[in-house]
């Protein structure tokens, strides 16, 4: 018999709302795949030898801008395409806009659950200062954290209403600490999915 399409979970958040730290614990406890799409665009950056366009989209990027709806796209269906047949699929960070929501579900198919964290903007910059200080994120600088942040507000209201009005979206109050956040989305992802 032929398996099921996997199961795709989408996690949206601000910049530094915890969307790399909820997907990997998702993923570890439902044994889903993994995806972060904003590592797949830095990775491919760091792997592509001088070429115009991917110079382009590593300076939007370091400057806190979206890269192209369209490459972006590329690159998350040629990831999916290397992936082996797996139950479920957490992807992290994408979309970030309307326009990728519907290309998402038109190109690729229509997610089975998205996970949208909430944060204090308060929260996020104390995060990602803390982080900078720590690894140094090429956009965890101020002007294009203050960037980051400021896409994220434009775009998330009419994003959350588009997921919304498909009865997919469910909001956690991520301001609290990891472990009780990951509590509650579990207990939602169970009941949700399985
Ligand atoms: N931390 C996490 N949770 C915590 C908690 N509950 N309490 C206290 N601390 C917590 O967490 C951030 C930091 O906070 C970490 O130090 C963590 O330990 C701590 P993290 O889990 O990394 O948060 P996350 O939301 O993943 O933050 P990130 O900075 O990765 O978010 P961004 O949205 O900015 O980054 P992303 O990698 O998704 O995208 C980067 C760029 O790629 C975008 O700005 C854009 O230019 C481009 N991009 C696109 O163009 N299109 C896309 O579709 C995706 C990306
Ligand atoms: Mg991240």
């Amino acid at each position: 018999p032929t398996r099921p399409r996997p199961k795709i979970i989408l996690v949206i958040g601000g910049p530094g709302s915890g969307k790399g730290t909820q997907s990997l614990k998702i993923a570890e406890r439902f044994g889903f795949e993994y995806i972060s799409v904003g590592e797949l665009l830095r990775k491919r950056i760091h792997n592509t030898s001088s070429n115009r366009k991917w110079s382009l989209i590593a300076k939007i990027i370091t400057t806190g801008e979206l890269a192209p709806q369209e490459t972006t796209i590329t690159e998350i269906k040629q990831k999916l395409m290397q992936m082996p047949d797996e139950e479920g699929i957490v992807i992290d960070g994408f979309p970030r806009d309307v326009a990728q929501a519907i290309s998402f579900d038109d190109q690729i198919c229509p997610p089975d659950l998205v996970i949208f964290l909430a944060c204090t903007s308060q929260r996020l910059k104390e995060r990602l200062l803390k982080r900078a200080e720590q690894q140094g994120r090429p956009d965890d600088n101020v002007k294009a954290t203050q960037r980051r942040l400021a896409n994220f507000k434009q775009n998330a209201s009419p994003l959350i209403k588009y997921f919304q009005e498909k009865g997919l979206i469910m909001t956690f109050d991520a301001d609290r600490d990891e472990d009780e956040v990951f509590y509650d989305i579990s207990l939602a992802v169970s009941s949700k999915l399985f």
